[in-house]
Formats: C-alpha cells, sequence, structure tokens
C-alpha cells in the first residue's frame, strides 16, 4: 500500500471568524457560537499536529464568513498548490485572499483559469486518482479547466454527479487509505467507487462521512460513535473530534484543512 494520499508532513488551517455566524447553510441548524467554534477549531488543530504533521494556522477573514473551510479555495497535490474557483458567490473571493500564502507555503502556484467553479470539497484524491463530483458548487466546465492541470501532475480524473440534496462529493465520502474508501450507502449506489474497497455507514450515521485519514489516525465527528467503532473494527486507529459549530453551517473535518507534503516528488 503506497501512501501519499493520507500522509502528510503538513497542513494549513484558517481560524474561524466571528463572521462564521453568516456563513451559508441550506438548512437552519441553531447559528454556530464563535467562542465554541474556536476551541473546536483549537481541538481540530492539536489533533492534526498529534499525528507529528507542522500545522500552519491562518489569521480569521472577517469578510468571509465560511473561509474557515479552507480545503474550498485550493487543491494541495505533489507539492503544488492550486488555486479553485469556489462556486457560491459569497466565497469567489476567498482563493485571492489565501493565494498570498500559498506563494509562501509552496512557491509554485497555478490558477485554475477560464469561467468554471470547483470547490475542493468535491474533489477525493486518492495515490493515483482525482475524483471529482459536479454539485451545484462544481461545474463541468471547471472540471474541464482542472483536468490538465492534475493529468500534468501524474493523475487520472474521473468526474461523478453528486446526488442531488448533497453539498460536497466529499459531504458523503472520505479516503481511508490508498484502497479504501467510507462511504455513504447513497453515494456508492451511484458506482463511484467500485475500483475501491468500501465501507459503507449505517443509515442514520451518513453525517460522519465526513472523515479524514491523516497520517496514522482517522478522525470522526464524535457525534458518530457507531462510525468509529466500525472503523476500528477495520483496524483504524480512530479519534473523535467535534464538528457541533461547524456542522451548523455545513461544514466538516475535511473542510477546515488543506493537507500536504512539503517533500513535493511524491
Ligand atoms: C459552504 O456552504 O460553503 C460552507 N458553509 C460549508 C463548506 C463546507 N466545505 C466542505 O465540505 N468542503
Amino acid at each position: 500500500m503506497s501512501g501519499h494520499s493520507f500522509t502528510f508532513t503538513h497542513a494549513l488551517c484558517r481560524k474561524p471568524a466571528n463572521s462564521i455566524v453568516d456563513g451559508l447553510r441550506a438548512t437552519y441548524l441553531g447559528t454556530p457560537d464563535p467562542a465554541a467554534f474556536m476551541a473546536d477549531h483549537e481541538d481540530y488543530v492539536t489533533a492534526l499536529r498529534a499525528t507529528g504533521a507542522v500545522v500552519d494556522v491562518l489569521e480569521p477573514l472577517e469578510d468571509f464568513p465560511d473561509s474557515v473551510f479552507i480545503e474550498d479555495a485550493a487543491l494541495c497535490l505533489k507539492g503544488v498548490a492550486i488555486c479553485l474557483r469556489p462556486g457560491a458567490d459569497t466565497r469567489r473571493a476567498e482563493t485571492a485572499a489565501l493565494r498570498p500564502d500559498l506563494v509562501r507555503l509552496f512557491g509554485r502556484v497555478i490558477d485554475l483559469q477560464a469561467d468554471g467553479f470547483v470547490d475542493g470539497g468535491d474533489i477525493l484524491c486518492s495515490d493515483d486518482e482525482v475524483i471529482i463530483g459536479l454539485s451545484e458548487r462544481t461545474t463541468a466546465q471547471g472540471v474541464r479547466d482542472l483536468q490538465p492541470i492534475v493529468e500534468r501532475l501524474g493523475y487520472r480524473l474521473r468526474i461523478f454527479e453528486t446526488p442531488k440534496g448533497i453539498l460536497h462529493f466529499k459531504s458523503d465520502s472520505s479516503l481511508l487509505d490508498a484502497e479504501t474508501i467510507l462511504s455513504t450507502k447513497r453515494l456508492n449506489a451511484s458506482g463511484c467507487f467500485s475500483s475501491y474497497k468500501v465501507i459503507e455507514l449505517a443509515d442514520g450515521e451518513e453525517a460522519a462521512a465526513n472523515a479524514i485519514r491523516f497520517n496514522d489516525t482517522v478522525f470522526v465527528d464524535k457525534k458518530f460513535p457507531n462510525t468509529a467503532d466500525l472503523l476500528r473494527g477495520h483496524g483504524y486507529k480512530v479519534e473523535p473530534l467535534s464538528v457541533a459549530q461547524a456542522a451548523k453551517v455545513d461544514g466538516g473535518l475535511s473542510c477546515m484543512s488543506l493537507r500536504y507534503s512539503a517533500d513535493a516528488g511524491v
């Protein structure tokens, strides 16, 4: 089993802004409490660091309520940062705000051009392929623009239609190791993971799908102990984390970091 899709030397996060109370959400589930969100975020950063990674934490951006969900603005692959074009109007300029930090950290940055849109939450990367879900945020034009960039980096790109009502492809799936995906039944039913071993979530646990494998640990939403047990039963080291505040604005664990390795040439 290779592993550059889940072993990382670094992560980049951004503290939640007080304006998170105005974050986008499909359904009203209560307003996030900025102080509680900050506490969850600190725990998240501490947990990533405990795996041995260096985690840089950027200052909050009050002008961008959703900017704590840094994953949607960029894609980091093989030592290259790709500036994406988030599909929501209020999030579009998050990329420009993030770009100087990506230049500082990566040296080399590629900008997604043209009129399409891609949110990082719609991109699932294994060791050799990039799977992208078309969604309300990610358009076919965006994927066409991204395709040559990821192919030049040595990845195969596959496109799927994310079922309606799911915000992002990775709201319903995550990579557990180079051959294994955690998925909801509804997303797995589309056949998008037929070349992988799939661990399906139990009914009622769909929101636990947005987990992250980061080095030796799989981080899962602590609201779902059954999923933690399921993964432990498959031999994974699991650590539950609170995403109670992020969940009120449709956020999860993967959205709050860009994960990458400094040893670019993997
Ligand atoms: C949004 O709707 O854009 C944010 N409130 C949540 C983004 C979550 N991002 C992700 O799943 N990658």
